[in-house]
């Protein structure tokens, strides 16, 4: 533990007194203590409702179009996500690099065309039926698909009931690198 130690010129000889050990060991305790409430604030306060229990990391490859959470969601249940990481648009591309709010241009060629290219987005599909072609086997999947934005950090309630995918809002990820890593928590009501 740090302490202060004070020379007493009254004394005789040359003792060292730990004077202020106990006011050092008490401010170091309160310290500690103003760190654990803040880490806890930080958990609990900024995100009021925010389910801790229920929280799951996902990382999301900026090479693929979609990554499935292997989530299943309820329609109108409200949701917390988090992301970070920098991903390249374009491997090789110095300039081509993004956090998950984007790259700040918008294109045709990107599942969200009013937000940034590269950001983070969400979708969920609800399997209505699956239809298998007798002659050739061939399997059609007839879904319903609700896509929103992310980025960085936002809560929001899921416009859908069904398994909750994860992808970059390009439709061009084969020349992409890196991953964006996400905390997607519940929300209590
Ligand atoms: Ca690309």
């Amino acid at each position: 533990m740090l302490c202060h130690l004070k020379k007493t010129p009254n004394e005789s000889g040359d003792r060292w007194l730990p004077e202020s050990c106990l006011g050092g060991a008490v401010l170091i305790l309160a310290f500690l203590l103003l760190l654990f409430c803040s880490s806890f604030q930080g958990q609990e306060g900024r995100e009021p409702g925010v389910i801790q229990e229920r929280v799951r990391q996902c990382l999301v490859a900026a090479d693929q179009s979609w990554t499935d959470t292997g989530w299943d969601v309820v329609e109108g249940q409200e949701m917390y996500f988090e992301a970070t990481g920098v991903i390249s648009l374009q491997k090789g591309n110095p300039m081509a690099y993004c956090r998950p709010d984007g790259y700040n241009l918008q294109t045709v060629q990107q599942p969200l065309r009013d937000k940034n290219i590269g950001a983070l987005i969400g979708r969920v599909v609800f399997l209505v039926s699956v239809e298998v072609d007798e002659e050739t086997g061939e399997e059609t999947r007839n879904e319903i698909i609700e896509e929103f934005y992310i980025g960085e950090e936002i809560r929001i309630r899921m416009p859908l009931s069904g398994r909750l995918f994860l992808g970059i809002n390009e439709d061009v990820v084969g020349d992409n690198s890196g991953e964006y890593k996400v905390l997607v928590y519940f929300v209590s009501d």
